[in-house]
């Protein structure tokens, strides 16, 4: 018979910070100190983040500042200082995500650069799995779902879409072309216990950007905080 222990395990009901959440709550304190308002954009890759970016510039629709992150080249932030926008390029090496410091030291770059607008975009590496293991402090995070990639990805990755605050489903031109199920979408976002805004955004109608950008001026008035945990 097994001697019994005289040792019991309690439950904590605490997360263990890490070193990447103590900095996203520091984050999280900067942009309330500013009056900034933070957009942290997901998605696979080339499901079209620096396009929208892109639009609203092009299309004056919001002024922002933008942090890039890629592994490799400062091609998107070059193409968004095409259109007069503070863009600078994190370039991650072999990260397939943005960390919570990476974005801290990039938000001082913007800063002694003297053009830090109220809105800032995150573009975050393009990848659906590990952006969302990585608390930026965000006010929101937004999940881009491109209609090529298939309307069967909310519960294939569903850990991404649980940090989301709204679903962009992007390239919506195309809906037609790739048999793409909106509703799909709302189900599966309903299975995953999930109330939140659907964005159908192309690039080719404008006023579908300018719908995004009056929710994003909304929720700014509103100080919307993001409380999803990573
Ligand atoms: N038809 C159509 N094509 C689009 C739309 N938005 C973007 N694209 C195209 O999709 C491709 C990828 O777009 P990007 O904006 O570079 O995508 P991204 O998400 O920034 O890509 P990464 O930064 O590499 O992750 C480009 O060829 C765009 O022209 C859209 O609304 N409709
Ligand atoms: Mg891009």
């Amino acid at each position: 018979m097994e001697s019994q222990s005289n040792t019991r395990s309690i439950e904590i009901g605490q997360r263990i910070l890490s070193k990447n959440d103590k900095v996203a709550m520091e984050l999280r304190k900067t942009y309330a100190q500013d009056n900034l308002f933070v957009i942290n954009l997901m998605s696979s890759p080339g499901s079209g983040k620096t396009t929208l970016l892109e639009n609203l510039a092009k299309h004056k629709l919001l002024e922002f500042s933008v942090i890039e992150g890629d592994l490799q080249t400062n091609r998107d932030a070059a193409r968004l200082n095409t259109f007069g926008v503070n863009a600078h390029q994190i370039t991650t090496g072999d990260a397939c995500h943005l960390e919570a410091l990476m974005v801290q030291e990039a938000l001082g770059i913007l800063r002694a650069q003297g053009d830090l607008k109220d809105f800032i975009f995150i573009e975050n590496v393009g990848n659906l799995v590990c952006p969302a293991s990585y608390d930026l402090g965000a006010n929101m995070n937004i999940v881009l779902l491109s209609t090529p990639e298939g309307d069967d990805k909310v519960l294939k990755y569903p850990t991404i879409f649980l940090c989301a605050d709204a679903v962009i489903i992007s390239k919506a031109d195309l809906i037609d072309v790739f048999n793409f199920k909106v509703a799909q979408v709302k189900e599966d976002l309903e299975k995953l216990k999930k109330e939140i805004p659907i964005f159908l955004i192309s690039s080719k109608d404008v006023e579908s950007q300018r719908e995004f950008c009056k929710f994003l001026q909304q929720n700014k008035e509103k100080n919307y905080v993001s409380c999803h945990t990573f």
